[in-house]
């Protein structure tokens, strides 16, 4: 667990009690030299063991652009990919997260969503949040990037992957042909579009499911958002659980709360991953404890309810 804390520390997502800064705190290091880094990184890898913490202290303190140079440096003098290298010399969670930490926010999302749709089945919980919560320049770049990594276009691979009205929703928003947003605001079209929504779903006995996917994959972020509760006497969120069940449902609730408050989304996706990623934390760091652990808790349940059977 020490290790994961110092990397978290270090990433400052925790402040411990200090007044929480206003300023972007992961920003470009001074005296910046790629080629000083990649060396200490290949001494560090070519240690017995590892020298994980010299890795965590270079990578985790340098921005995405610097970390770019030194991975351009490591190959020049260790004639490897650093990726490659750092995943021969690291594992589990630290792995995973140095991993991440090396690619774009393009990249990263690419591989998430290819990861999601790989083999059998689908991992529909990451695609939805990966399609649904990216805007249309985001979903732009990840395509392109997509496209290079993968050899294969996003859209067809969603289209292969999913079925119904869930997969025309998610190709819809892939396609990317929402309106940018201007600064002129057409309060017809607005007032239009909320009265449309309501009139396709709680208005009517069903739901008009391909209206709407047409304006929530093709409106600017949804101003009629306000507008659609003087139509509706639910709001939206309530509207679409009362009108579409399971994907088609969460993936329109993102939509909107991505389009209430983006960070907000974030903030609490942050915040479920992390739960999921401690437990995960403790299983691999030791297991015995884990298991030994549950085991206790579930022995206490037991004896709970023998003495209450007594
Ligand atoms: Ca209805």
């Amino acid at each position: 667990m020490a290790l994961v804390s110092e990397f978290l520390g270090q990433l400052t997502l925790s402040y411990g009690g200090e007044e929480e800064p206003k300023f972007p705190t992961v920003v470009p290091a001074r005296d910046f030299d790629p080629g000083r880094d990649a060396t200490r990184i290949d001494t560090a890898i070519k240690t017995k063991g590892v020298d994980e913490q010299t890795v965590i202290d270079i990578l985790t303190r340098r921005s995405t652009e610097q970390r770019r140079e030194i991975a351009f440096e490591y190959e020049r003098i260790a004639k490897k990919d650093l990726s490659v290298a750092l995943k021969g010399a690291l594992s589990g969670p630290l792995e995973a997260l140095l991993l991440g930490l090396m690619k774009s926010t393009a990249q990263y999302d690419a591989s998430e969503l290819k990861a999601s749709m790989k083999g059998l089945g689908t991992d529909e919980e990451t695609l939805i949040e990966m399609v649904c919560s990216r805007n249309n320049e985001e979903l732009l770049e990840i395509k392109r990037v997509y496209r290079e990594m993968f050899k294969k276009e996003l859209d067809k691979e969603v289209a292969g992957d999913t079925s119904g009205d869930f997969a025309k929703l998610l190709l819809a928003l892939v396609q990317t042909k929402r309106d940018e947003p201007s600064n002129v605001v057409d309060y017809e079209k607005i007032d239009e579009d909320a009265r449309c929504l309501y009139e396709a779903g709680v208005q009517r006995k069903g739901t008009d499911v391909a209206t709407w996917i047409s304006i929530m994959s093709q409106r600017s972020v949804p101003t009629c958002r306000k507008r659609y509760k003087s139509y509706s006497p639910y709001d939206m969120k309530e509207s679409i659980r009362k009108e579409v069940k399971g994907d088609l449902e969460k993936s329109f609730l993102t939509l909107v709360e991505c389009f209430e408050n983006r960070q907000l989304y974030f903030a609490n996706r942050l915040n479920e991953a992390m739960k999921i990623y401690f437990v995960a934390v403790e299983c691999f760091e030791n297991r015995q404890m884990y298991f030994a652990n549950r085991l206790n808790e579930a022995m206490k349940g037991s004896v709970c309810f023998l003495t209450q059977a007594l």
